[in-house]
């Protein structure tokens, strides 16, 4: 396991919740759990958090909304969580009514990187604090969020492009490289930065026998990879590798493999990104050669900092995960210890 050292927030466990009262379903989408006993530092009352969610897009970010929710119950915060089902103006309309209902803080993982600064001006002057969760914004007014809580996608795309050359070294490979790229979702942070990362190690270390030779969004979805991957393979079937910006694109990818007869693993030498549950089946399986972590479980670390930015306190810009990089080989021994 390569060990990537990342700062880990100062995690200071949160008090102990209370009961959870009873989940309100107000509307499709977004639902609200009151929080227990614990104030949450706010003197009795407990902290009430809205939180605007990308979607459901990936297993990854199933296991993030889980996290988010329990740490959120853990704390005895009231949650206010909406789904945007990777709609930007979803998550607008769901920040607004945010700040209509008065919330103490507002969280949100961003879907795509710009069009937040008119909604977050609107959070500002209502004086309500916003904490970014996984995936950042661009704005030129750094005043409109606190911090954000996720990882370093542009280091997972270099850890990408570094354990790839353990892949073609384990492998054998002889020749060229020709790669095929699934992208994220067009304009999300993950998909721009992973995709800048691995290209800068391209850059500086393969600059003649790397080569992608295709590259299109697949949307983080299972479907999008498996569509996309069977396009690429009609227009490109010299593809000796594929780099899949995330898991769930990279399973729909095999699907397309196989039924072109090919062996994904083999013909086609995998790395992807996350480090979901299923991901490691595929690796265990051979499928996968390689698979850059990308934690999910940031619930604990987002409801610490909503707690010191509710206090009042300073909390670091950026407050990073702590993830790691699984080759093959240690795929089976992994797998019973994953918590995604
Ligand atoms: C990364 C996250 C990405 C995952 C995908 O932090 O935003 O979105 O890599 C998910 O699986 O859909």
């Amino acid at each position: 396991m390569l060990n990537r050292r990342n700062f880990l927030a100062a995690a200071v466990g949160v008090a102990a919740a209370g009961a959870l009262t009873a989940c309100a379903k107000s509307d499709a989408g977004s639902s609200t759990s009151s929080g227990g006993s614990d104030s949450g530092g706010s003197g009795g009352k407990a902290i009430n958090l809205g939180f605007s969610q990308v979607g459901s897009e990936s297993g990854w970010r199933t296991a993030n909304s889980d996290s988010v929710k329990e740490a959120a119950k853990e704390a005895g915060y009231t949650l206010k969580f909406s789904d945007a089902q990777q709609k930007q103006e979803n998550q607008i309309s769901a920040i607004r009514s945010y700040i209509a209902q008065k919330v103490d803080v507002i969280a949100f993982s961003p879907v795509v990187v710009t069009g937040w600064d008119a909604v977050l001006k609107e959070a500002r002057t209502a004086k309500i604090p916003v904490v970014l969760t996984d995936r950042s914004v661009e704005t030129s007014d750094e005043s409109l969020y606190v911090t954000l809580v996720g990882s370093d996608f542009t280091a997972e795309g270099e850890r990408a492009a570094v354990i790839l050359e353990k892949v073609l070294a384990t492998a054998g490979h002889k020749g060229e490289v020709k790669i095929a790229q699934l992208e994220g979702t067009t304009g999300a942070a993950p998909a721009i930065e992973r995709a800048k990362g691995f290209k800068t190690v391209m850059d500086r270390q393969h600059k003649d026998d790397w080569k992608i030779v295709v590259s299109q969004t697949g949307d983080f979805t299972r479907a999008g990879g498996k569509q996309v991957m069977a396009a690429f393979l009609q227009s490109n079937p010299d593809i000796n590798v594929l780099f899949a910006h995330n898991d769930d694109m990279a399973i729909g990818a095999i699907q397309a493999i196989e039924a072109a007869g090919k062996k994904p693993g083999k013909d086609i030498l995998i790395v992807s990104i996350d480090g979901v549950k299923d991901g490691f089946v595929a690796m265990s399986e051979g499928k996968i050669n390689a698979i850059v972590e990308c934690n999910p479980l940031l619930g604990p670390q987002l409801m610490d900092v909503v707690k010191k930015v509710h206090a009042g306190e300073k909390v670091e810009r950026w407050i990073k995960t702590e993830e790691s990089d699984y080759t093959q080989d240690q795929a089976k021994a992994a797998l019973p210890n994953r918590k995604y």
